[in-house]
C-alpha cells in the first residue's frame, strides 16, 4: 500500500508538470483526486491494515493528496498564466503604425462674421441677447409700429401659425429687443441675433429662413451723431481702417428718421465693378432713431429718453466679407465649399 501510494505520488506529479491546458488538468485532477480517483481507491483498502498500521498509513495518504492537490494549483497557475501572456501577445497594439486623420470640421463662415460682429458690440459694452424664434404679432409688428394691414404681415409674407394670426415664426429679431424694452432697466446697449423666416422662393438672394443681428441703445440724449458713429465703427472693424460709409434716407415703420447705411466697394473703390454690380456701393444695414411711439409702447417716455436702432442680413454680410457668390451655399452645407474658410 505504501508502494502504491508513492507510485501514484510519482506518477501524478509527473503527469501533472507537463500538462498541456485546462481540459487535461481536469482529467487528470478527476484520475487522482476524484471519488472514484486512485487515491481514493488505494484508501478504500485501509480496513484491510492493522490498527498499528492505520495512523501512519492515513498520515502517508493525506500527505500524498496534499501534495496532488498542490501541483494541481501549480499547473492550474501555470497555465492561466500561459493563457494570459498568450493573449497579451496577440493583442499587442502597435503605436509606431501610422494613425488615421480625423477630419475636424470647423465654425460655419456665418458664424464666423456672427461672432466678429459679437466681438465689437461687446467691447462697446452691448449685451447680446437670445429668444424665441416662435413669436406673438404684437411682438412682432404692432408694438414695432407696424399695424393691422401693414404689407410685411400680409399671409403671403408671413409663417403663421394659426387663422387668427395671432403666432408665427418671426420675421425680424425685434421682439426680443420690445422684451428688453419692456423689462431691462435703462439705459440699455444691446444686440439681438438669431434666425428669421419670410415666405421667400429660394434664389441666389432669397432663402425663406435666414440670420439677422438687430441691435439698439437707449439713454438719454442719444443722437443720430450716435447711430452713425458706432455702425461707422462697425463698418471699419469688419472691413478694414479708413472704409468709406454713406447714410441714404429710408423709412421703417419703426425708426423716425430711417436710413440705410452703404459701404463703399473694397473692390474698385466706388468707380463700379461687377462687385459692387456698378453701383461703387454695397448695401450694409438699415437703422434709425427709434420712433417715439415704439418706445411709448413698450412703457418709455420719449421725452426723457431716446435711442437708436439697426437691423442687418448675416448672410449677406458674411457673403460680402468672405466673398460668396450664392446665398444657397450658406445653407448646403457641401464640405468642399465649408473648407475653404
Ligand atoms: C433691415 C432694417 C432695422 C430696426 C431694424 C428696431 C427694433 C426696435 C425698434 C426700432 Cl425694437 N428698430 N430695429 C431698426 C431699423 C432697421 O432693420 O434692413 N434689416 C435687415
Amino acid at each position: 500500500m505504501k508502494e502504491q501510494l508513492a507510485k501514484i505520488r510519482t506518477e501524478a506529479l509527473a503527469a501533472l508538470e507537463s500538462v498541456k491546458d485546462a481540459a487535461a488538468l481536469d482529467e487528470l485532477r478527476v484520475k487522482y483526486l476524484g471519488k472514484k480517483g486512485e487515491l481514493t481507491a488505494v484508501l478504500k483498502q485501509m480496513g484491510k491494515l492493522t490498527a498499528e498500521e492505520r495512523p501512519a498509513m492515513g498520515a502517508l495518504a493525506n500527505e500524498v493528496r496534499a501534495a496532488v492537490e498542490a501541483a494541481v494549483d501549480a499547473a492550474s497557475e501555470k497555465l492561466a498564466e500561459a493563457a494570459l501572456s498568450l493573449k497579451l501577445k496577440a493583442e499587442t497594439v502597435d503605436v509606431t503604425i501610422p494613425g488615421k486623420t480625423p477630419q475636424l470640421g470647423h465654425k460655419h463662415p456665418m458664424y464666423m462674421a456672427l461672432d466678429e460682429i459679437k466681438d465689437i458690440f461687446v467691447g462697446m459694452g452691448f449685451t447680446v441677447l437670445d429668444g424665441p424664434e416662435i413669436e406673438l404679432a404684437s411682438y412682432n409688428f404692432d408694438k414695432l409700429n407696424a399695424e393691422e394691414g401693414h404689407p410685411s404681415r400680409d399671409w403671403s409674407d408671413t409663417f403663421y401659425f394659426d387663422e387668427g394670426s395671432r403666432v408665427m415664426l418671426r420675421s425680424q429679431t425685434s421682439p426680443m429687443q420690445v422684451r428688453a424694452m419692456e423689462t431691462m432697466e435703462l439705459p440699455i446697449r444691446i444686440i439681438a441675433p438669431g434666425r428669421v423666416y419670410r415666405k421667400d422662393e429660394v434664389d441666389a438672394t432669397h432663402s425663406p429662413m435666414f440670420h439677422q443681428v438687430e441691435g439698439m441703445v437707449i439713454d438719454k440724449n442719444v443722437t443720430m451723431a450716435d447711430l452713425k458713429g458706432t455702425l461707422n465703427l462697425l463698418a471699419e472693424e469688419l472691413f478694414g481702417k479708413g472704409t468709406v460709409t454713406r447714410f441714404r434716407p429710408h423709412h421703417f415703420p419703426f425708426t423716425e428718421p430711417s436710413c440705410e447705411m452703404d459701404v463703399q466697394c473694397h473692390k474698385c473703390g466706388g468707380a463700379g465693378c461687377p462687385t459692387c454690380k456698378g453701383e461703387g456701393w454695397i448695401e450694409l444695414l438699415g437703422a434709425g432713431m427709434i420712433h417715439p411711439r415704439v418706445l411709448e409702447m413698450s412703457g418709455i417716455d420719449p421725452n426723457e429718453w431716446s435711442g437708436w436702432a439697426f437691423g442687418m442680413g448675416l448672410e449677406r454680410t458674411a457673403m460680402r466679407r468672405f466673398k460668396i457668390a450664392d446665398l444657397r451655399l450658406i445653407f448646403e452645407n457641401d464640405v468642399r465649399f465649408l473648407e475653404q474658410f
